[in-house]
């Protein structure tokens, strides 16, 4: 049984906006994967990063999956290392980064894979695309909208980049 997966692309080194397309792409890709939403492209302000670095650009995906947390993990991993990837530290900058967010109500504590994401709610650049495809989502944790984590803080160092052509292909 497939479930509903949301995703966050996140890069700030390179081609950003290209970095995102061809990360959608190789997701796209993916065995057992049925992307269903994308957001828009968001720029936004570095959170919690080593020095000064280079403004990211992030972007939400949903989609229907079919295998396990830890194989999409190592799906997505795959991706950022082909896509050349190299420090794993959360701290560097990176050309691109694919986190999972949630895996539809479930809750994972393995030692290389915590979901829902335990620092989602108290990330802009990561609720705001994510509200942005699913404005009912309730956190399967807390079991409150994920929306009322937004209004609650400053959206500052969030803001649109660029619109989305097609959000549900
Ligand atoms: N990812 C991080 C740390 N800080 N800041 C922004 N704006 N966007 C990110 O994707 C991001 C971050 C760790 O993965
Ligand atoms: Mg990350
Ligand atoms: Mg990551």
């Amino acid at each position: 049984m497939a479930e509903t997966v949301y995703l966050l692309l996140g890069s700030n080194v390179g081609d950003r906006e290209q970095n995102l397309d061809y990360a959608l792409t190789r997701i796209r890709a993916l065995e057992g994967l049925e992307v269903t939403a994308t957001s828009a492209i968001y720029l936004t302000e570095p959170v919690g990063v080593k020095g000064v670095q280079p403004a990211f650009l992030n972007q939400a995906i949903r989609a229907e999956y079919q295998f396990r947390p830890l194989e999409l993990l190592h799906a997505l991993e795959k991706i950022e290392l082909e896509m050349g990837r190299t420090a794993k530290g959360k701290l560097e900058p990176r050309i691109i980064d694919c986190d999972i967010l949630l895996f539809g109500e479930q809750k994972i504590n393995e030692p290389t894979l915590t979901i829902p994401h335990p620092r989602l709610l108290e990330r802009a650049f990561a609720l705001i695309p994510l509200v942005e495809i699913e404005p009912h989502l309730q956190h399967p944790v807390t079991r409150k909208p994920v929306a009322s984590y937004i209004s609650s803080r400053a959206n500052a160092g969030v803001m649109l980049y660029k619109d989305h052509v097609a959000r549900n292909l």
